[in-house]
């Protein structure tokens, strides 16, 4: 059976961050799960690089578009092998393989009359490559959902594609085939979308020469994304490449749903006038949003550093976390919060504490060799039926793209196994000689549990899987999907080696700390240049814009009294303060460490911002702000004269 999958390409005009790696990583998780299937499998991913966008991204730049999407697709190829993504091809659209297909589409559908001359009159929405009429335009911007940026208006020569022609064929051949379109809301979307009537798309552009020439007319550029959704076939060497005849009609083309209308209604019609076979599924997935709510994107300047991230958690945490937290159908949220929290919690916590517990068992009381099961009873049967059950299910999560159900399914298992070593409790086992027996179907139970989540896990995690496996003591032909439903696989005499902790718990602040300390020297060789240049006192903070009464109103000021104070471990600056506030007690986390001593603090009235939005500092949370008056090096916490109540409103 083949496995032809892909992702989109994606536009080279920023590096890859954490949503572009989601697909990446979800289609390579498909991909490993189908090899250890045994299935013929063949991964594509890539570049659109001949996009309006980078040549206004290159024009800003004052750079050659070459050399900057050169530069950029290094980024994505060196991510792309920081997370294992085991893609057999990366197509980048400039290589002249692609260009040859392209013009050769182009030509047939010319030939066949799909293809005519005409002028374009409307809008173009650069960021999204998307043409627009009038009529479809929100307030006059880009009705995309997560765009609303200006549009521009167009007015130039252009081939246009007989879409129109297509509209009946396609929704039928959509009604016809139900699973064509997933899920079924992006299905139901598309319909409607088709059902509102197609029009003819513009396939050409003559105001920029960046892209590929039409054949017959060069002064035109092929639109991008007709040019794009090319590589699918011309990576295969359509239309008569080996390639292209073992694994066209693609089994799935995965992406995000911003772009399911182009391979849901456009790649389709492109197929069907050329006598194609369509693709079996587009499937679109969600999106990863930010904190804040807006999804994650280049545009939006939300997006943190991958490579800064891997280097921080590993690759298979991202990977964990991103398969894990999207779950099917709707958008996942992405913070450095959660990953560090399921980091902590399930990989460390769960998976990699019940790997080392159970492996230093096996070396404390038998060598590290793992014995033979003698005496099964019913809890290693519910065991071994549950192992069987989980793997049914991570099954059908995976074919139904649900990565984060399957994991869900395996973490059963996962909380099972560390259950299982509470009630069998083998350190009491151990001290009764006449249990040894049973302490031996323990320990080996343990053993091909650690075998099978190595198993179970390499579709997600395969740098995790290698250290399961070298910690148990088995090679890489313990990599068999088969094998994972079966329980008594281990043969006699093997020897665990005890290794480093799978997933070492992670503190958050630890970077933070990191961070403060690359901003501190920053800072103090700042300082060092300011006070250099005038050693008269420090110049007071100019009075800030005007505001209104209504403003200052939105300030909730009250008297609060200091009940406890300390320091915060590993920071020279903050100061973690117990106040009471109105008979309730709440913490703050002040940067003042270095002005009062704790026990200064204790006791006095001061006066808080109430109203401030909580935030974590250091992993503490904040809820409100401490007023101080500062002038060059002094500081002076605001305190009051004679006692008030506290929770007193300060106006
Ligand atoms: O659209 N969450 O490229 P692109 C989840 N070149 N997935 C996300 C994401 C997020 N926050 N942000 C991006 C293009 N993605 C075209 C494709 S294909 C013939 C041409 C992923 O660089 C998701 O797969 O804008 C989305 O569809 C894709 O990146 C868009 O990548």
């Amino acid at each position: 059976m083949k496995y032809y999958i892909t992702t989109p390409i994606f536009y080279p005009n920023a590096s890859p961050h954490i949503g572009t790696a989601y697909t990446t990583v979800a289609a390579d998780a498909f991909a490993r799960y189908h090899r250890l299937k045994g299935h013929d499998v063949y991964f594509l991913t890539g570049t659109d690089e001949n996009a309006q966008k980078i040549v206004r991204t290159t024009q800003e730049k004052g750079m050659d578009p070459k050399d900057y999407v050169d530069e950029v697709v290094e980024a994505f190829k060196a991510l792309w092998e920081q997370l294992d993504i085991t893609h057999d091809d990366f197509i980048r659209t400039t290589e002249e393989r692609h260009h040859v297909v392209v013009k050769d589409i182009f030509n047939k559908l010319y030939e066949k009359g799909d293809i005519y001359k005409s002028e374009y009159e409307g809008w173009y929405c650069t960021p999204c490559e998307t043409f627009w009429a009038e009529n479809k335009l929100e307030d006059g911007k880009c009705p995309n959902q997560d765009c609303h940026r200006d549009v521009e208006l167009l007015k130039e020569e252009s081939y246009f594609f007989k879409m129109s022609k297509y509209q009946d064929q396609l929704l039928q051949y959509i009604k016809d085939n139900p699973d064509f379109i997933q899920p079924v809301s992006r299905r139901n979307e598309m319909i409607k979308f088709i059902e509102g009537g197609l029009e003819d798309l513009c396939v050409s552009r003559t105001t920029f020469q960046w892209g590929i020439q039409v054949p017959f007319d060069p002064k035109h550029v092929v639109y991008v994304w007709l040019d794009a959704l090319i590589n699918y076939i011309s990576a295969l060497g359509y239309p008569d490449g080996e390639l292209y005849k073992r694994y066209w009609p693609a089994d799935i083309h995965l992406m995000g749903k911003d772009i399911v209308r182009f391979h849901a209604v456009i790649w389709p019609i492109v197929l069907m006038a050329l006598d194609i076979p369509l693709p079996k599924l587009v499937y679109g997935h969600g999106w990863y949003l930010s904190k804040e709510g807006g999804k994650i994107s280049k545009s939006r300047g939300n997006v943190q550093d991958s490579f800064e991230l891997i280097r921080r958690y590993g690759s298979d945490a991202i990977r964990y976390f991103l398969l894990r937290e999207m779950q099917v159908g709707t958008d996942g949220a992405y913070s450095e919060d959660s990953l560090v929290e399921r980091l902590n919690s399930d990989l460390a916590n769960d998976l990699g504490n019940f790997v080392s517990r159970s492996l230093a068992m096996i070396v404390k009381y038998r060598d590290g060799i793992i014995p033979v099961a003698t005496q099964l009873t019913a809890i290693e049967e519910e065991i071994q039926a549950l192992g069987q059950e989980v793997i049914l299910k991570i099954e059908e999560c995976l074919e139904a793209h649900d990565p984060a159900g399957a994991l869900e399914h395996l973490w059963r298992l996962v909380s099972r196994m560390n259950k299982y070593v509470d009630e069998t409790a083998p350190w009491q086992l151990a001290k009764d000689e006449s249990q040894g027996e049973r302490l031996n179907t323990v320990l080996h139970t343990f053993g091909e549990a650690i075998r099978i989540l190595g198993i179970l896990c390499s579709p997600f995690m395969p740098k995790t899987t290698k250290k399961i496996f070298a910690q148990l003591g088995v090679g890489e032909e313990a990599l068999n999907w088969e094998e994972a439903k079966k329980w008594d696989v281990l043969g006699e005499g093997i020897k665990v080696q005890r290794g480093e902790p799978l997933f070492p718990r992670v503190d958050l602040s630890q970077f933070e700390v990191e961070e403060d300390k690359a901003e501190e020297k920053a800072s103090a060789k700042k300082k060092s240049a300011e006070k250099a240049s005038s050693d008269s006192e420090a110049s007071l903070a100019p009075i800030k814009e005007e505001i209104t009464i209504d403003d200052f109103a939105k300030i909730d000021l009250r008297v609060a009294k200091v009940l406890q104070a300390e320091k915060v471990p590993k920071t020279d600056k903050l100061l973690k303060l117990e106040i009471e506030v109105g008979g309730k007690t709440r913490t703050i986390v002040s940067g003042i460490a270095q002005h009062y001593a704790p026990e200064d603090l204790i006791g006095k009235q001061v006066v808080i911002v109430a109203n401030l939005k909580p935030a974590k500092l250091r992993g503490i949370l904040s809820e409100g702000m401490i007023l101080a008056a500062s002038h060059g090096e002094t500081l002076e916490v605001l305190t009051l004269d004679k006692e008030i109540s506290t929770g007193a409103q300060v106006t």
